[in-house]
């Protein structure tokens, strides 16, 4: 038997990869729920070749939903995730609202699935950058602990929403059009340009972008004390983020090692011979499901270090993807209803 499934953001750009990832995987979906705000109310959008009208979320969106899948923002999180818990509708919930909360976990399948077990109704997917990083770091830490890590990224603007699309479609055209740029939704112009700015600045220098893949890192991966110092980019591309990553191990390792290990390692796809311009790059990957994983070498600054490059589609495997495979896997270890 299925399950009733709501999606709260069901218009917005994860939302409508949820309806795609739950078509494309065959996903048991008994009933599917399609919720937004009050302005895409009576919207049809296509699910299995059946319009489905979308409704305003309300608490009462949640009567007899077995699993919710959230991307609305962290404020509508906040509000309507403890109310579908509480009616027994299971939240994986996108948004960075609980994601350091204690007793919600933060999940990513193929690194720590156990800690679904013993959720409270909520369940968080974590932040993109730290999703794809986390994918490879881990088996390569059951090999040799990894005492360090040392990440640049450079993110599509797609993890900003669809406004950052837009606006980077518009500010190329005007560009190459020899016009000058009116800089929105970012602060500086993002076409043909890069800007080391995600999220909100803290305290410490560091972006809370940055912060995240620290502390969720951290939380994922059960390492509560790793050190990692991360620069968060944004660079003039629709989907696909990418990681420049620097690991210091315990021991010495080979990237003959590494590769073996990664290409063995659920989820990765290795694609690394320089030879012939292989490698991953955000156009190859979006659209696809795998983390991508190239240039892997020795640090020829460390003994025990290795540097390589990490690309995933963010919209997939950074969000709707990997929530979509939380439910699964939780579903086969009989962790979700499905009445
Ligand atoms: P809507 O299209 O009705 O505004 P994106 O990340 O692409 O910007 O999408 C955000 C998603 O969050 C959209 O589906 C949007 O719906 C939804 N959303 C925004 N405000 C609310 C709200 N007050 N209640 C429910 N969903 C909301
Ligand atoms: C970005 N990583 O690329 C962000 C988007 O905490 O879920 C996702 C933010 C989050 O802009």
């Amino acid at each position: 038997k299925g399950l009733r499934v709501a999606i709260v953001g069901a218009t917005g750009l994860v939302g409508q990869e949820f309806i795609k990832i739950l078509q494309q995987r065959h996903f048991p979906v008994d009933h599917l729920e399609l919720l937004a705000s009050d302005r895409s109310a009576g919207r049809k959008l296509n699910y299995n070749g059946r319009q489905i009208e979308v409704r305003e979320t309300t608490p009462d969106s949640f009567e007899d939903i077995d699993l919710s899948l959230f991307s609305a923002g962290a404020d509508i999180s906040r509000h309507f995730s403890p109310i579908a818990a509480k009616k027994g509708a299971v939240v994986i919930d996108n948004s960075a609202a609980f994601r350091m909360d204690n007793g919600v976990p933060l999940v990513v399948p193929e690194v720590n699935i156990e800690d679904a077990r013993n959720h409270h109704g909520i369940i968080a997917n974590p932040n993109c950058s730290t999703i794809q990083m986390v994918v490879v770091l881990n088996p390569l830490h059951q090999f040799n602990p990894i005492k360090r890590v040392v990440v640049s990224t450079y993110q599509a603007v797609s993890g900003t929403g669809t406004p950052a699309i837009d606006a980077l479609s518009e500010q190329t055209r005007t560009v190459l059009e020899g016009q000058p740029v009116t800089p929105h939704v970012y602060p500086h112009q993002i076409a043909f340009n890069l800007l080391p700015e995600i999220d909100i600045f803290m305290d410490s220098g560091y972006t809370k972008e940055e912060w995240k893949m620290l502390v969720e890192t951290r939380k994922i991966m059960h390492l509560p004390n790793l050190p990692l110092s991360a620069t968060c980019v944004r660079v003039p591309v629709f989907i696909g983020h990418s990681e420049a990553l620097n690991i210091e191990f315990d021991r010495p390792i080979s990237a003959d090692e590494a590769r073996n290990i990664l290409a063995k390692a659920p989820g990765v796809r290795v694609l690394d011979d320089p030879t012939v311009s292989l490698y991953p790059h955000p156009w190859m990957a979006a659209g696809t499901d795998e983390t991508w994983v190239g240039r892997i070498r020795q640090d020829c600054s460390h003994p025990k270090g290795l540097t390589m490059w990490v690309v995933a589609d963010n919209v997939r495997k950074g969000a709707a993807l990997n929530a979509v495979q939380i439910a699964e896997e939780m579903r086969l270890r009989g962790w979700l209803g499905g009445k």
